[in-house]
């Protein structure tokens, strides 16, 4: 495709990405797919003849189209481009990219702008689940300024509530999907859960790390990944996933106590590159992991009083803190406050022939 998309990039959360409305691009997804890998310049571990940034978090895409679903506003299909093999997934969700949404929508005219604070109701195609970001629109008009700071993104910005609601088990079927708050993979203890992404929850100690390590660090042992990959591989089937060796699910996530006053400190793999902070709904699936009686993690964290719960979930860049509201013993409901910021607004020249070489790369 020689001809130019219409693309706003934006920063969502602590990813980054390109933000589509579905009408701009072909339905059929092979095509979609073959367009994408050429906006981003994937496969290509330097991405550079594209727009990716040769990291996961910054080959990301957000597909929006108006929803027909009552009291829903837009849907959003999140499509990860892998940056060094010519896939694209939509089999994980994101909560970062998801900041960028309703902004997005309202900038797209799908969503009227109210003065003052303008929510916008999100049916998040690849979980199947809603969640309502609240997007500041003084004079109904979207602004990105604010003083809003979340760890890993320097600088203030408009602050982007966003609430969950019924994330529990949105792609394996259950919130345990083995029935069990805790099992054994290759001997080491973990909890299997997804409260919006599928993780494996394991301790650090029980990796033989420290749980403090840079993600540097942790990415040049080879020994620890090789590891996580056995014990991801195992734990794909048995979260009802299937075969999970070209998907970016489960994520692993390693707990250690909190070293900076926090309630829980992690490292995770998503899973071949450790994030430099934490998923949103990882950090809701790991901080409900935290909260489950038994559950690896809930011996380590230290926990709020109270039915609703603020937990600080410590990463490498900072923490991100999971307000989960307790009912019956489980969490109900999570909320968690990120920013997004437009970053251009223009068109896209993805390169020519995307599909050919995909199929040249992969053979
Ligand atoms: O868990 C990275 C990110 C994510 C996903 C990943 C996310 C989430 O930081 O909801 O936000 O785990 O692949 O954008």
């Amino acid at each position: 495709m020689s001809e130019g998309i219409r693309v706003m990039w934006m920063r969502g959360g602590t990813s980054k990405g390109g933000y589509f409305l579905a009408s701009d691009l072909p339905a059929d997804p092979a095509a979609r797919d073959a367009v994408l890998l050429g906006v981003m310049g994937s496969p290509d571990p330097r991405q550079i003849d594209g727009m990716g940034g040769a990291d996961p978090l910054t080959s990301k895409v957000a597909v929006v189209r108006p929803s027909a679903r009552p009291g829903v506003d837009v849907d959003y299909l999140f499509l990860q481009v892998f940056v060094d093999r010519p896939v694209v997934t939509d089999a994980q969700n994101c909560g970062n990219i998801l900041a960028g949404v309703g902004p997005f929508a309202i900038e797209r005219g799908l969503v009227p702008a109210r003065d003052g604070e303008t929510p916008v109701t999100i049916f998040m195609e690849n979980s199947g689940q809603i969640a309502i970001a609240r997007v500041r629109t003084p004079g109904g008009v979207v602004t990105y300024r604010g003083e809003a700071r979340i760890d890993g993104v320097p600088g203030g910005a408009a602050p982007v509530p966003i609430e969950f609601r019924d994330t529990a088990g949105a792609s394996c079927g259950a919130l345990f999907p083995t029935g069990n708050v805790r099992d054994e993979i290759d001997g080491i203890a973990v909890t299997l859960i997804d409260n919006g992404m599928p993780c494996v929850v394991m301790r650090a100690a029980d990796l033989g790390i420290t749980g403090q390590e840079s993600p540097e660090a942790l990415e040049a042992d080879a020994a620890l990944r090789a590891r996580l990959e056995s014990i991801r591989l195992k734990a794909g089937p048995a979260m009802n996933l299937g075969d999970v060796a070209q998907k970016t699910v489960p994520k692993m996530t390693m707990l250690a106590p909190p070293a900076r006053g926090g309630a829980i400190g992690t490292r995770t793999f998503i899973p071949h590159r450790c994030h430099k902070a934490i998923g949103v709904l990882g950090a809701v699936s790991v901080a409900t992991a935290c909260l489950s009686e038994g559950a690896v993690g809930n011996d380590l964290a230290v926990l709020p009083e109270g039915a609703v719960k603020a937990l600080s979930v410590e990463h490498p860049t900072g923490e991100m803190t999971v307000v989960g509201h307790l009912e019956g013993g489980t969490v109900a409901r999570a909320e968690v406050l990120r920013t997004a910021r437009k970053l251009m607004d223009g068109v896209v020249f993805p390169v020519p022939h995307a599909p050919a070489r995909a199929e040249a790369a992969a053979a």
